[in-house]
C-alpha cells in the first residue's frame, strides 16, 4: 500500500499581478448587469444562461442559491442579481471533474492549486473514494459508497463518534431527513455553517424577543422611516436588498450605514432593471455613514440610546406593559461616558447625536445587520444592544419596524427550523419523537468549534458534510486540518471540488449531488423541494436544468440510502425519497407551524411561519415579555503597534468559492492576498501600497503566522485592517469565540504586521 503524503490545507495564492484602481462609488447598474451576463455566458453558453436566469425565483422556478434575501411576491421577472446569476452560472458550469480527472491528478497536486482554480474545474460527476494510504481518488458505485459509510456507522460503539455537518444550501426536506437520521442513530452532533454565521443573532434574539429570527417582512421596508444597516455589505453580498432600500428611500425613509468601510452599494446605487429600461440615473442610498472602528458598535449603541433617553423618544406604554429590564439598561447606558464612546467608536459625539436625532424622530425603524456584528467576542451582547435600542422606541411588531438579521446561505434559516441544531429544545424533540416514534438523545451535540476539538482528540469515526467546505470555512486552518486527518472516514456531499476533498480522514468519499437548478426525478416523478428565506417565508424550489451527469443523486435520496443501510427497521427511508410529499407529510406532524405542509407550501408565494413579535407583538419568553438586556462595554483597546483585523468577503466570491479575482467595488484585482490598511498607518511605518508583509495573529500567548501579504491603502479607520476570507482563516484562533454563541471571532483578530521573514523580537 502506498503511503499518503500530506496535502496543503491553506489556500495557495494566485500568482496574478495585483491591480489597484479607485474604489467604485456606484453599485449594481450597468457593470453589474453586464458582469453577471458575461459570467453566465462564458461558463454555460447562451441558451442555458437565458433559460436559467429567467426562471430564478419564479413561483414555478427554483429558489436562487445566491442568498436568503426574500423576493417581492416570489414571482417578479428578473428579480435576480449579479450574485444570484454568478451562483447559478457557477453551478451550471460545463466543465466536469470526472474519475479520469482524479486519476490524472493526485491530491497533493490538487491541494497546491488555488481555490479559484479548484472551483473552475467544474461539477463532480461520479462518486469517488480516496482509500486509506492512497493519493488518488478512484470511482466506486453508489452501492459500494453507501455500504462503506454504513459499515463505519454500524462498527461504531458510540453514536456520538459520528458528526454530521450541514451547509446552508440544503433543502428543508434533506435537512429534516438528515437530522431525523442522526437522532434515530442517537446523536445531536449536528454542527452547521450557522455556528460561524448568525448563531449570535439567534442566541441574542431568543433571549430578548423569544424567537431567534428577524421580525420584519419585505413589505415593512415600504413603511419604514429609518433603516439602519450595521456591519453588512449588501452591495456585494445581498444585492437585491439594495432594491428594497431604494424603494424605501423613495418613500421617504432615511438610511444609516454603520461600517468601518464605506461599502459601495450604500453610497450610490443603480438598479440593473432600470438599466434595462434605459434609466441612467443613480441614487444615493445612505444618508449617513458612521465609519465606526471595528468592534465599536456596542459603544455606538450606548451613545444612540443616551440620545433616545435624553430626548424622551421612548415608547413608555410598550416598555411598561410588554417588557422587562428597561431600568437596568438605562443605568448601564448612564454609566457609559461620552469620552469612552468617542474613543471606542472613533466617531465624534456630534456625529452620534445627529444619528440619534434621526432615530428619535422615526416612527418606524428597522435595524439590519450581518457578520460585522455576529463574528465578535461580544456578538450576542452587541445584538442585544441593537435590540435594546429598537425596543426602547417600540420598534417591533409595528408596521415598518423591527429587527432584521440578514441571513447568508439561501436556506440556512430553514435548516435550523427543521432541526439542524446541536442544542435542540425539549419542545422540539418531544414533538419529533411523538411524530416519528423515536427517542431522540437529550445530550447536546457538538457545534463547529467543538467538532474540531473532538476530531483533534481522535474522537470521530465519521465526519459527514452535507455541502459546504469545512476546512476552508472554519477558523485555524492548520488545527482543523490536524483534526480532519484523524477521522476514520470523511464524507462530502458536494457539487463542486473544494479543499475539503483534499484535507481528509484516513478514507474519504465524495458523493456528488444535484444542485438547486437541476431537475430532480425520483420514482414518483419530478420533485420539488422547499426552503425558508431570511424573513420566515417557506416556499417551493424546483430545478429545471438537465443535470450535468447521470450519476448524480439528490440530497434527500442520499440521506435515505445511508439511513436505510445503517439503521435496522422502523422506517421505510427509501419510500420517503420516492416522493418528497412523503417527507413533507412527516414534517407536518413533527414540526410546529408546518401543519398541512404539502398543501400550504403549494400556494404561489408559499406561507409565513408563525412569528409572535411580528404577528401579534407577543413574546415567547418565560414571562411573555420582551427583555432589555444590559451589558457593559467590551474592552476594544488594541495593544501598541498591533492591529485589529476583520476577514471579509470580496465581490467575486461566494464564501469559500472563488468565482474570479476581482473585488470590483473596492477596486482590487488579480490578487486576494491583500491587506486593506489606513494610509496614515502605512506612512508612519514607511510603507506604500503593494509593500509585502507577514501577518502574525496573537491570542492568549499563542501566535499564528501567514507570510506574503500585499498592503493596499484604503479608507479604513486607523488601527484596523481587513483581509479576505478564507485566505486569512489560518490566522483566526480556534479558541477565540463569541460568548454564548461560540462563533469564531472572524472580525476581531489581533495582529502584528512584519517585514517579510522577520520575527517580532527582531523588530522590537
Ligand atoms: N456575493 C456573495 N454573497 C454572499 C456571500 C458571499 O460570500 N458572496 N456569503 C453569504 C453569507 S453565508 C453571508 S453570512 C452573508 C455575509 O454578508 P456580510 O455580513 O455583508 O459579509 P462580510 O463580507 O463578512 O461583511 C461584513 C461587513 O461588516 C463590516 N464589519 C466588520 N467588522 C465590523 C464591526 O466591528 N462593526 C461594523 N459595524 N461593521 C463591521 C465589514 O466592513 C463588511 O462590510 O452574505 C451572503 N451572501
Ligand atoms: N474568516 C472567516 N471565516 C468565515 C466567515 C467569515 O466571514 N470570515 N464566514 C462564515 C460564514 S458566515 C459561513 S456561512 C461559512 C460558510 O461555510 P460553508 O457553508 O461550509 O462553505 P461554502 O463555501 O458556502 O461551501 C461551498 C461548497 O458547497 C458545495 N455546494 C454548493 N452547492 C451545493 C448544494 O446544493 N448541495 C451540496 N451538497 N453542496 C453544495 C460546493 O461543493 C462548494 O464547494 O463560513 C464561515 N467562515
Ligand atoms: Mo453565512
Amino acid at each position: 500500500m502506498s503511503v499518503r503524503k500530506s496535502t496543503r490545507a491553506t489556500t495557495p495564492p494566485d500568482n496574478n499581478k495585483l491591480k489597484i484602481s479607485k474604489p467604485k462609488s456606484i453599485a449594481a447598474g450597468i457593470p453589474a448587469a453586464t458582469s453577471s451576463m458575461l459570467h453566465g455566458l462564458t461558463r454555460m453558453g447562451v441558451t442555458k444562461t437565458i433559460k436559467t436566469l429567467t426562471t430564478v425565483n419564479q413561483s414555478e422556478g427554483f429558489d436562487c442559491p445566491g442568498c436568503a434575501w426574500p423576493d417581492p411576491e416570489h414571482s417578479t421577472m428578473f428579480e435576480f442579481c449579479e450574485n444570484g446569476a454568478k451562483a447559478v452560472a457557477d453551478e451550471s458550469m460545463k466543465a466536469k471533474v470526472t474519475p479520469e480527472f482524479f486519476s490524472k491528478n493526485d491530491i497533493q497536486f490538487l491541494s497546491e492549486q488555488s481555490d479559484f482554480w479548484l472551483n473552475k474545474q467544474g461539477r463532480i460527476s461520479h462518486p469517488v473514494i480516496l482509500r486509506e494510504g492512497m493519493n488518488h481518488y478512484e470511482p466506486l458505485s453508489w452501492d459500494e459508497a453507501i455500504g462503506i459509510i454504513s459499515d463505519n456507522i454500524r462498527d461504531s460503539n458510540d453514536a456520538n463518534k459520528s458528526i454530521f455537518y450541514t451547509s446552508g444550501r440544503t433543502s428543508n426536506e434533506a435537512a429534516f431527513m438528515y437530522q431525523l437520521f442522526a437522532r434515530t442513530l442517537g446523536t445531536n452532533n449536528m454542527p452547521d455553517c450557522s455556528n460561524m454565521c448568525h448563531e449570535s443573532s439567534g442566541q441574542g434574539l431568543g433571549e430578548t424577543i423569544g424567537i431567534g429570527k428577524g421580525t420584519v417582512s419585505l413589505d415593512d421596508f415600504n413603511h419604514s422611516d429609518l433603516i439602519l444597516v450595521i456591519g453588512q455589505n449588501p452591495g456585494t453580498n445581498h444585492p437585491r436588498m439594495l432594491t428594497a432600500l431604494r424603494d424605501a428611500k423613495r418613500k421617504g425613509a432615511s438610511i444609516i450605514h454603520v461600517n468601518p468601510l464605506p461599502e459601495t452599494g450604500l453610497v450610490r446605487f443603480k438598479h440593473p432593471q432600470d438599466y434595462m429600461k434605459l434609466s441612467f440615473g443613480s441614487e444615493q442610498l445612505a444618508d449617513m455613514h458612521l465609519q465606526v472602528k471595528i468592534g465599536g458598535d456596542a459603544a455606538l449603541m450606548h451613545g444612540l440610546m443616551k440620545i433616545q433617553i435624553e430626548l424622551d423618544a421612548l415608547d413608555h406604554d410598550f416598555i411598561k406593559n410588554s417588557t422587562k429590564g428597561f431600568d437596568s439598561v438605562v443605568e448601564a447606558v448612564n454609566e457609559t461616558k461620552w469620552k469612552d464612546i468617542e474613543s471606542d467608536t472613533g466617531l465624534t459625539r456630534f456625529q452620534i447625536e445627529k444619528a440619534g436625532r434621526i432615530i428619535a424622530k422615526s416612527k418606524a425603524s428597522i435595524a439590519c445587520w450581518a457578520m460585522g456584528l455576529t463574528q465578535h467576542r461580544n456578538g450576542v451582547a452587541v445584538i442585544q444592544e441593537v435590540s435594546n435600542l429598537m425596543l426602547m422606541g417600540g420598534h417591533i411588531g409595528r408596521k415598518g419596524a423591527g429587527l432584521c438579521p440578514v441571513r447568508g446561505h439561501s436556506n440556512v434559516q430553514g435548516d435550523r427550523t427543521v432541526g439542524i441544531w446541536e442544542r435542540p429544545s425539549e419542545e422540539f424533540l418531544q414533538r419529533l419523537d411523538d411524530a416519528c416514534d423515536i427517542t431522540s438523545p437529550r445530550e447536546h451535540g457538538v457545534d463547529v468549534v467543538e467538532a474540531i476539538s473532538q476530531m483533534r482528540k481522535g474522537g470521530a469515526n465519521l465526519f459527514m458534510c452535507m455541502g459546504g467546505n469545512f476546512i476552508s470555512a472554519t477558523p485555524d486552518t492548520e488545527a482543523t486540518a490536524e483534526g480532519l486527518r484523524k477521522v476514520k472516514l470523511t464524507v462530502q456531499v458536494s457539487t463542486k471540488l473544494n479543499r475539503s476533498h483534499l484535507v481528509t480522514g484516513e478514507t474519504a468519499i465524495i458523493l456528488p449531488c444535484l444542485g438547486r437548478t437541476e431537475l430532480d426525478v425520483q420514482k414518483d416523478g419530478k420533485q420539488f423541494v422547499t426552503v425558508e428565506n431570511s424573513m420566515g417565508i417557506v416556499h417551493t424550489s424546483k430545478g429545471n436544468l438537465k443535470p450535468p451527469s447521470v450519476s448524480l443523486k439528490s440530497e434527500p435520496w442520499i440521506v435515505a440510502a445511508i439511513a436505510n443501510s445503517s439503521l435496522d427497521g422502523g422506517r421505510d427511508w427509501m419510500k420517503l425519497a420516492e416522493n418528497y410529499d412523503n417527507i413533507r407529510e412527516l414534517m407536518s406532524k413533527a414540526l410546529a407551524g408546518f401543519e398541512d405542509y404539502n398543501q400550504r407550501v403549494r400556494t404561489p408565494n408559499g406561507f409565513a411561519l408563525p412569528n409572535p413579535p411580528r404577528d401579534s407583538r407577543s413574546f415567547n419568553t418565560p414571562d411573555n415579555k420582551a427583555h432589555f438586556v444590559a451589558h457593559k462595554l467590551p474592552d476594544v483597546s488594541i495593544p501598541n503597534d498591533r492591529f485589529v483585523m476583520m476577514t471579509i468577503r470580496s465581490h467575486d466570491q461566494y464564501n469559500t468559492t472563488i468565482y474570479d479575482l476581482h473585488d470590483r467595488y473596492r477596486g482590487i484585482h488579480g490578487n486576494r492576498r491583500i491587506v486593506l490598511m489606513n494610509a496614515t498607518d502605512m506612512i508612519e511605518r514607511g510603507w506604500k501600497s503593494r509593500h509585502i508583509v507577514d501577518i502574525i495573529s496573537h491570542f492568549e500567548g499563542e501566535e499564528r503566522r501567514s507570510d506574503g501579504w500585499r498592503l493596499v491603502a484604503y479608507d479604513i479607520p486607523r488601527g484596523n485592517i481587513a483581509t479576505y476570507f478564507p485566505e486569512a482563516n489560518v490566522l483566526v484562533p480556534l479558541k477565540s469565540t463569541a460568548v454564548k454563541s461560540n462563533t469564531p471571532t472572524s472580525k476581531w483578530i489581533i495582529c502584528s504586521l512584519l517585514e517579510p521573514g522577520t520575527r517580532i523580537s527582531e523588530e522590537e
